[in-house]
């Protein structure tokens, strides 16, 4: 068994850990605190070649492989969350469905926009009533003539209110099928389009400095060839993205820990108390140590389930495994390292506070944990829900 990563992927590791330092360390708690949204650092993410990792160059991508995609994440999410989120959303659920199930017009129109950071794109499966169960979308397309008309809303939708948001894939019905159950397509829609308006929203605890919207369809018209793929294949689809897009939350989540952990043995071995650093405390040099092993068992397991699916392998079990695991160990590390940052781990001036609300996102997103365990227990030859 081999674990060295490639020349390339350490040479990916080093230039987005480097980059992420000098370029987004800087100005994270600030766009936290104001709740902003940068087009200065999205631009830099861009010039970098942070979108389209896995992309093939034809498309403007960087024909890297998944877990390439995955290590820049990572070390994103070391830095910042927010901007790991928007890494993460562009990537795996905007560019993604496009360049799976792309036609090779759509995919010649948007991808090299969406590659070189120009322009983003929505993933719009979440509804107010549809947040676990994906598949009980309400709004409707239909077809009338040459054009889909489209009536609903969606809601938590990650990069869709940028005024570089050049769009959104979106759920809908579009039928029902002889079992009774909904036929669910996925529509391109362009922003800017007639009857589809996409509202910013705020207040959030968490990856404020990320763009997060409400998408409404009054009579929205798309032309027939916005359909993406096949009819009546839109759920599939959406749920195969959720495969990647988890393996991406688990490079947030492990991103995310090692930020944790780097921050919480600097500051423990620097902050003394009793007449000695902090870390050589049994119980807090066994914190860290904890922590270490759960992060080690967390890279382990995400590079795994990439490395299935840069294989072409099954992953999906392996994807709700990581995306959990990960998930949870960020949880757990955050927990510690503002134990350990004292009174000063509850003070913005320092970023383990905002890591720490950061993290309860990775529990919720792209399917709660309670969804992963539902998940992984249908794949163990459990029928659980
Ligand atoms: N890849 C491809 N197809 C999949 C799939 C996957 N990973 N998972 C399920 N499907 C297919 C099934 O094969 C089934 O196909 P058929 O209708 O052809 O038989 C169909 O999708 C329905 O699957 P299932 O019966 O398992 O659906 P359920 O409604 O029981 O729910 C869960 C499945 C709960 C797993 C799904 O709704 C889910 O993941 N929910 C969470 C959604 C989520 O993550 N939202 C967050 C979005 S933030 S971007």
């Amino acid at each position: 068994m081999d674990f060295t990563l490639s020349t390339e992927q350490e040479i990916l590791r080093e230039s987005v850990r480097s980059f992420a330092e000098k370029e987004i360390k800087p100005v994270a708690a600030e766009l936290d605190r104001k709740e902003e949204f940068s087009y200065e650092t999205m631009q830099k993410m861009g010039e970098l070649g942070l979108f389209g990792i896995f992309v093939s160059e034809a498309y403007g991508g960087q024909g890297m492989d998944y877990l390439s995609y995955i290590i820049a994440t990572e070390e994103i999410a070391r830095i910042d969350g927010s901007h790991a989120a928007t890494v993460a959303a562009e990537n795996s659920l905007g560019i993604g469905p496009i360049y799976y199930f792309g036609n090779e017009n759509q995919k010649r129109k948007y991808l090299p926009k969406l590659c070189s950071g120009e322009a983003l794109w929505g993933f719009g499966l979440t509804e107010p009533n549809a947040g676990s169960d994906a598949a009980n979308t309400a709004t409707r397309a239909v077809l009338d003539g040459d054009q889909w008309v489209i009536n609903g809303s969606k809601t938590f939708i990650t990069n869709a209110s940028t005024r570089i948001s050049a769009g959104v894939t979106v759920l809908c019905r579009t039928g029902a099928l002889d079992d009774g159950r909904n036929e669910l397509s996925c529509i391109l829609v362009e922003s800017g389009t007639p009857g589809y308006h996409a509202k910013e929203m705020h207040d959030k605890m968490m990856w404020r400095g990320s763009n997060t919207s409400e998408l409404y369809f009054e009579d929205c018209r798309v032309p027939q060839e916005s359909l993406l793929g096949t009819r009546g294949h839109g759920f599939h689809q959406m749920m195969q993205t959720l495969d990647g897009g988890r393996l991406s939350i688990g490079g947030m989540g492990l991103g995310g820990a090692q930020g944790c952990f780097d921050m919480a043995l600097k500051y423990s071995r620097e902050r003394e108390q009793f007449g000695r650093p902090i870390s050589n405390f049994q119980i807090n040099a066994f914190k860290l140590a904890d922590m270490a092993v759960e992060i080690e068992c967390a890279r382990l397991l995400l590079y795994k389930a990439c490395w299935l699916r840069d294989n072409d392998l099954p992953f999906s079990k392996e994807a709700a495994m990581a995306k959990l695991y990960c998930s949870e160990v960020m949880h757990r590390c955050a927990n510690h390292a503002v134990q350990l940052h004292g009174g000063y781990g509850l003070m913005k001036d320092y970023d383990v506070e905002r890591f720490y609300r950061d993290q309860k996102l990775l529990e919720i997103g792209e399917g709660t944990s309670e969804i992963q365990r539902i998940v992984i227990a249908r794949h163990i030859g459990v029928r659980c829900l």
